[in-house]
This record gives C-alpha cells, structure tokens and sequence, in this order.
C-alpha cells in the first residue's frame, strides 16, 4: 500500500495535493548564492547572519514586493501552493515605522496576491538581541517591537485575511522574546491563531537557554506553553529523547529546512525517532537556497541514509514507498500549520520520459528521487490555475521586476 489517495490521474497528467511550505523569509532569496564565500576562518551560521542583516537593511516595500513575487512563483512552479511567511523585516532600517507601519507586511500580502500562492503571513515578534535580554543591535533594530505595537500590527493584518491569506502569530525565538512578552501575545490572541517559534537550531542556542532559563529551549516550551497542534516549531534541530516524545505527544508540528539546515551548518533532525514516537512534521524553504519540495524531501531522507548508513529510512511496513510517507506526512500537517483547510492540485506531466510506465504506486518516488527535471506541469489554488506547462503566468513579468530590484539590492 503506498498512500494511493495521494496520488491520481487525470487527463493532463498525476495529481497530488500541493504542497505547503512551512517556513519562509523571502526577502532572503535574493542572497542565495552570495553567502558562499568565506568571511572567516571560522565561518558559521553566526558569520552567515552577519551577510544576511546586511542584505535586510537594504529592502524597501518595493523591493520587498519585487523578490517576494519571483519567489512566490518559482515556488508555485515547484509545486508549493502555500507559503507560511515568518516575517519580522517590518520597518525602516533606522527602526522607525513605515506608513502605514505594516507597508513591508503589505508587501508580502500583494505578492502572495499577484502571483496566486496561499499566503500565511506570520508578522513576527522579535524583542531582545539574546537570552539576556540584551537590546537589539543596530541592525536588527527594524525587526523590533514592544507587545502593544506588536499586537496592534496583527489586529491591523487579521482585518485584511481573505480566502487565500491567513494571519497568524510568530516569536522570533527564546532568544529574542522574553517569556512574559510571550505569555502576554498568547493571552491576547484569538484561541485558533497558528504559532510559530524557531527553536533550538543551533548548539548555542540550547547552551545559552540551559544557562539562562535552567532547561534545553523544547523542554522549555514544554514545560512553559501549551504545545499542541496550533503551533510550529521550526527546525527543532538539537533534541533530547524526552524533547522528541514530549513533541509527538504535543501535536505540534515540526517545521524542516534540509536545505537550509545543510547549508547553515545546523545539524541533522533525529527524524527515525520522531517518526517513530508518532511526530507531526512538515518542510519549509526557509532561506531559499533551494525552491523545491523534491529537493527537502529528498535531502531529509539522505541525510539519514548518510548517518545511519542504510536505505529507505522513512518507509514503514505500511507505507513502503519513501516518498509516499514523506508527502502523506507533509500534506497530514498542512492544515494545522497554515491554518488553511483546502486542498489544492498540482499535476505532474505524465508524458515526461521521468514517469514512462508510472503506476500510481511509484509516481510520488520517481518525482522525489529521480532527478532534477521539473515535472510539474499545472497548479491550481482556490480554483485558478496559476502555472500551465510549467510555466507561471506572469512569469516574464516578474521576472523582469525582480532583476531590476537586484541591480538595486546588489548595488
Ligand atoms: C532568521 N534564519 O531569522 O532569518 C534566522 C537566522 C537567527 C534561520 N534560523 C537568524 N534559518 O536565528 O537569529
Ligand atoms: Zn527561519
């Protein structure tokens, strides 16, 4: 058995349900490529964010809404039909408020709209420089909000959802929200808003929160909120057995970023035990190195096989196909994540010499492990088809707009 209702076919091609991208900060994709080079001998995730800040401190609503259109649709073209926008970039660069202050937010919202893609819009709340409650440093001074401006910018995004946008609640992480601004944006906000928290991505961060709040950061949240399936925990890198059950047992879902994960140096998530506890997870793009669900699912997998040095690591008696259990799990925690109850199509291009003899057995396997051709030929959200023959309708449009906004960024 291998998930068939996953899978069908139909006139133009296979269809499965599209896929969900947990965890994204667009405005990264224009440095994809550009992190690459050494700064230092020691060149870390840490090092990494220095090179990232700079690139946030050039983006303007437009230039914001320019690289979020061409990465919303190469994301569509890939096969995600929703994207959860961690978005803390919400001012000026010297930290005052834009006008309307959620311009940057609005950014996002119009591009989710040009382009098509269901957009889950998480404004982010982001406090403090580190676990002691240090000030924000110059450069993360736009990212920054008390509880009340906070809280008045997603009441200002809840009056603007629709059928394809979502608001719902994101904390930077431990490390930059205090646990009395957390407890007071939990009480204050509606009792079904999604929560999203990066969490214990780095080393650091799990000794920094051991020494500052006596316990590893999901032990933490354990021990400190109400984990259940209203909330992500992106990354969720560095756990303990007890962290991974607590997790699973939770219904929380985990939001992964191999791609991300690999290309930061993170670590690797211990996903035999996660699945095996009954854990709920999902992917995300995150910093946009990669736009392509084939290529997290299939780096998750590998990853595993690298480590453990054997195949085939997240199938199970009942579901053989590894591909068909990546995306049964992927699409099982769609709805919880995003907030979003739909399902929509894409279709992959069953005349393509990648799925000659497909069954529907082993369509979602040939897709993932197969290789790098792009087989998605049409996506349809909330009934509007937004790519035909794997192109993005306003594909040359966008395009367009977004080299010019790099000639800019990059100037
Ligand atoms: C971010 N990105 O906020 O964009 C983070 C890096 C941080 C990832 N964690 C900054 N992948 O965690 O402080
Ligand atoms: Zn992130």
């Amino acid at each position: 058995m291998s998930n068939p209702s996953l899978v069908s076919r139909d006139s133009r091609g296979w269809s499965l349900p599209g896929i969900a991208n947990l965890h994204s900060h667009a405005f990264q994709r224009a440095m994809a490529g550009l992190a690459e080079r050494q700064t230092d001998p020691n060149d870390s995730f840490w090092t990494w964010r220095e090179t990232m800040y700079a690139m946030a401190g050039r983006f303007t609503p437009e230039l914001l809404h320019a690289v979020a259109s061409q990465l919303y649709a190469e994301m569509l073209e890939a096969g995600y039909t929703s994207v959860c926008e961690f978005h803390y970039l919400h001012h000026a660069p010297d930290g005052n408020a834009c006008t309307p202050p959620s311009a940057m937010s609005d950014a996002l919202i119009a591009a989710a709209r040009d382009t098509g893609i269901r957009l889950t819009l998480l404004p982010v709340l982001y406090m403090t420089g580190g676990f002691d409650g240090r000030p924000l440093s110059e450069r993360q001074r736009r990212f920054g909000h008390g509880v009340e401006a906070y809280l008045r910018l997603f009441e200002a995004l809840r009056a603007k959802e629709g059928e394809t946008l979502r608001i719902g609640c994101a904390f930077h992480s431990l490390r930059a929200v205090p646990p009395e601004a957390m407890r007071a944006v939990l009480a204050a906000v509606p009792a079904d808003t999604r929560l999203h928290i990066h969490v214990a991505e780095q080393m650091a961060e799990v000794r920094e929160c051991m020494e500052a709040r006596g316990a590893r950061p999901v032990q933490w949240l354990l021990d400190n909120t109400d984990l259940d399936p209203r909330w992500t925990l992106v990354h969720a890198t560095h756990l303990d057995d007890a962290e991974v059950r607590g997790i699973a047992r939770s219904g929380a879902t985990v939001a992964l970023c191999p791609t991300t994960e690999a290309n930061l140096g993170d670590g690797l998530f211990p996903l035999r035990t996660y699945l095996a506890a009954g854990g709920r997870w999902g992917i995300g793009s995150d910093s946009h190195v990669s736009v392509s669900p084939v290529e997290e699912l299939r780096w998750l997998e590998y990853g595993q096989r690298l480590v453990q040095q054997r195949r085939n690591v997240a199938a199970s008696v009942a579901v053989p196909s590894v591909a068909a259990t990546l995306l049964g799990d992927v699409h099982a925690s769609a709805a919880d994540s995003t907030g979003f109850n739909e399902v929509d199509t894409i279709v992959l291009d069953a005349d393509h010499p990648l799925l000659a003899g497909a069954i529907a057995a082993d369509v979602a396997d040939r897709w993932v492990f197969a290789g790098n051709r792009p087989l998605v030929r049409d996506v349809e959200v909330a009934g509007v088809r937004v790519v035909e023959d794997g192109h993005h309708r306003d594909r040359e449009a966008i395009a367009s707009r977004y080299r010019e906004a790099m000639k800019i960024l990059l100037a």
